[in-house]
């Protein structure tokens, strides 16, 4: 399958992730992509460079206040002399006002944050940006010539709202990608989201829309990172109502079903008639994942790769969260191979 990754994703080298009441290396790190990208040259797929597609298909989903705040956050909290990475301590909590945006960084850090994870760094802003541009040329790809593609996009997405980040995510990639096929004359885009966290982000840009379906299978929110969505009642709002599904699941739900969620979820996307599927591709509901608690063994990534290639649609898999580096590589390459042994008819 043809593969797009941008060098540029390097280019976000963050020190500092707020974990379990510590900084630590964050789980998200670069070598994750060279990781995926040795085990996508051993299959031998074809990996290439995007082109540059500007900032105009990222203000088709996010502010333009965000962008140009995660574009000035650096060096603005650099001129404000602080020693550390931009991280937001204080939020617009539900006792407070929300509709202030401070001048101040530290403010406006917490203004446009979700979490508190996720430091703010030099090459954040090129990284995401060079992420978004993998995003749109996989897309392209795929509508111009209806072979499913592979974007390997990092950092990831599917946690960045229109105007917040958070969660490791910066720009929504999937929905970057969803409204480029709607703007090239899609009616409808599904979005699956497999990842072991739910997609907030993702969910909420499209949250009163019917073109695009978001349907998501992830840790139950109750126990589980974003906490404050990814429920059961969350379907959508106004002519939106029906388009988001969502399948919140269980600490060590069992391969067999997660799987039975995700036949009623492909059940749900054939019905609403969709022209494409977009899959925010998770690794990180692999077993041996740090900061999950799925648990798929190499072999199940196959399976799931044969169910997505059942739906029968153009699909575009683009690269979400998965931590477990050593396993990453072959998870990913599993499921991209076993979408292709259906669609190709290879055994
Ligand atoms: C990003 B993606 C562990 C708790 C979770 C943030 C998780 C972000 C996941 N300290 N912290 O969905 O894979
Ligand atoms: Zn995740």
């Amino acid at each position: 399958m043809l593969t797009f990754f941008s060098e540029g994703s390097r280019q976000r080298q963050a020190r500092s992730e707020l974990h379990d009441g510590a900084l630590v290396t964050p789980f998200e790190r670069p070598e994750r992509m060279d990781l995926v990208l040795a085990a996508l040259s051993k299959a031998a797929f074809e990996v290439r460079s995007p082109s540059d597609y500007g900032l105009a298909p990222v203000l088709a989903v996010h502010d333009a206040d965000y962008v140009a705040f995660l574009e000035n956050c650096w060096q603005a909290w650099q001129a404000a002399g602080h020693a550390g990475e931009a991280i937001p301590n204080i939020w617009p909590a539900r006792t407070m006002r929300g509709d202030r945006i401070p001048q101040s960084v530290s403010g406006q850090l917490g203004y446009y944050a979700l979490a508190a994870e996720t430091s703010i760094t030099e090459g954040t802003f090129a990284a995401a940006m060079a992420s978004k541009d993998t995003a749109l040329a996989a897309t392209d790809h795929t509508l111009a010539t209806g072979e499913p593609t592979f974007g390997l996009c990092r950092p990831p997405g599917h946690h960045a709202a229109v105007d917040q980040f958070g969660g490791y995510c910066f720009f929504n990639n999937a929905a970057i990608a969803a409204q480029r096929a709607l703007d090239a004359g899609k009616r409808r885009v599904a979005i699956l989201d497999v990842d072991f966290h739910h997609g907030n982000g993702t969910q909420q840009i499209f949250y009163r829309r019917d073109d695009v379906l978001f349907a998501s299978l992830h840790g139950d929110p109750d126990v589980t990172f974003p906490y404050f969505s990814g429920y059961t009642d969350e379907t959508g709002e106004g002519v939106g109502e029906g388009f988001t599904i969502n399948y919140p699941l269980p600490p060590g739900t069992s391969v067999a079903t997660w799987m039975a969620a995700l036949d009623e979820a492909l059940a749900h996307i054939h019905r609403a008639e969709c022209e494409l599927l977009v899959v925010s591709l998770g690794v990180d509901i692999f077993e041996g994942d740090p900061i999950s608690a799925f648990t798929f063994q190499h072999v199940d990534f196959i399976a799931l790769g044969q169910r997505l290639a059942a739906a029968g649609l153009p699909c575009v898999f683009l690269m979400e969260g998965g931590y477990a580096v050593e396993d990453i590589g072959v998870n990913v390459v599993n499921v991209l191979q076993g979408f292709e042994e259906v669609t190709q008819g290879v055994k």
